[in-house]
């Protein structure tokens, strides 16, 4: 049981080690953690336990849950190796009680040191996830926009200070959609605007987009956090406060709440759910999760919403009216930062 458990812990420590080594550059930490690690292994000199090693006899060896490859993303992989150690420590804490008084206390510090290291890290991952700023999320539509034209719309809506911005195609051939998405990609990366691919999480890894977004019709965000290990940008569209409930259930990183006035972009879209159900819910979630409005959000529009509180607009028509491009992004830009116009 001592072997199992000090063997548990090291190995424990060992991948919070590399985490912070590899991924977070950390470099006290790190030192910190193969300290630990090192103090633990000449606690417990190896040979005399290395008798009572029996790998053959161990009856709980493969007794694997199916939770143990539930790891959606990193927070579950640290989680789950904190855990490791602080169980592991309280099983030898308690069984060294009976002999090892000292080495018992030793063991306690450790899983003290396991549960403040748990969070730090926590908090650390947590600060490397990007905010997003969702206030003028653009989509471009390719069913109203053929793909040459999308490419200068990308580059001029860059311009014009979209924060995030979306590829939508319904009926495209997935070969046109790579390369419009790949030159999209470019323009935006210049400007560092997210570039998230509407429903499609093969489109959105081969082009190594930011972001995907899924709606109830697609494949869940669930299964494509866990079975294409996904992660980027996972946005979920809702029109009711059920599908926003579901969406961070599923990790999403995001809400599309919509549609909020009657739409023409979206035949199969859900009925309208009208500015005050729309503000409300907002104002509920937002910034919790971060929401952003959609369905007949124009330059009309705008103004009543920003009454209303809410900040983060996302639209696809209102991007196509006159007089021209460059011009109704500029006025949609000074509109959301709420300028007088
Ligand atoms: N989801 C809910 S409404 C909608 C989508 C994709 C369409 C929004 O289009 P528009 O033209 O901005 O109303
Ligand atoms: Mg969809």
């Amino acid at each position: 049981m001592i072997d199992v458990n000090l063997n548990r812990i090291c190995e424990a420590l060992r991948v919070l080690e590399d985490i912070n080594r590899f991924y977070f550059n950390d470099k006290n930490t790190t030192l910190l953690l193969k300290k630990t690690r090192q103090e633990i292994r000449s606690a417990f000199p190896a040979g005399p336990l290395l008798l009572f090693r029996d790998v053959d006899g161990d009856t709980g060896k493969f007794l694997n849950t199916k939770k143990e490859f539930d790891r959606p993303d990193l927070s579950g992989v640290i989680t789950a190796n904190a855990k490791r150690i602080q169980e592991s420590c309280r099983v030898l804490e308690e069984l060294l009680k009976l002999k090892e008084q000292r080495l018992s206390s030793f063991m306690k510090k450790t899983r003290f040191f396991s549960y403040e290291l748990e969070k730090e890290m926590l908090a650390s991952l947590a600060k490397t996830k990007k905010k997003l700023d969702l206030s003028f999320y653009a989509i471009l539509d390719l069913s109203l926009l053929p793909p040459e034209k999308a490419i200068t719309a990308g580059l001029i809506l860059a311009r014009a200070g979209v924060t995030m911005l979306q590829i939508r195609a319904k009926m495209q051939e997935t070969r046109v959609l790579y390369e419009t998405g790949l030159k999209i990609k470019k323009i935006l990366k210049k400007f560092k605007v997210p570039f998230i691919i509407n429903d499609r999480i093969d489109l959105a890894v081969a082009l190594d987009a930011d972001g995907v977004h899924v709606g109830r019709n697609d494949l869940n965000p669930g299964l494509i956090r866990t079975k294409f290990h996904y992660q980027g940008i996972l946005g979920y569209s809702a029109s009711s406060e059920k599908e926003i409930i579901r969406g961070i259930r599923y990790r999403a990183d995001y809400i599309g709440l919509g549609p909020v006035f009657p739409t023409a972009t979206k035949p199969d879209a859900a009925k309208p759910m009208g500015l005050d159900r729309a503000s409300l819910l907002y104002r509920s979630y937002n910034p919790k999760i971060p929401v952003v409005v959609i369905g007949g959000i124009s330059r009309e529009t705008i103004p009543s919403c920003l009454k209303k509180g809410i900040r983060n607009f996302s639209l696809i028509s209102a991007l196509l009216e006159p007089p021209s491009f460059r011009e109704t992004a500029r006025c949609l830009k000074s509109l959301i930062k709420g300028e007088k116009q």
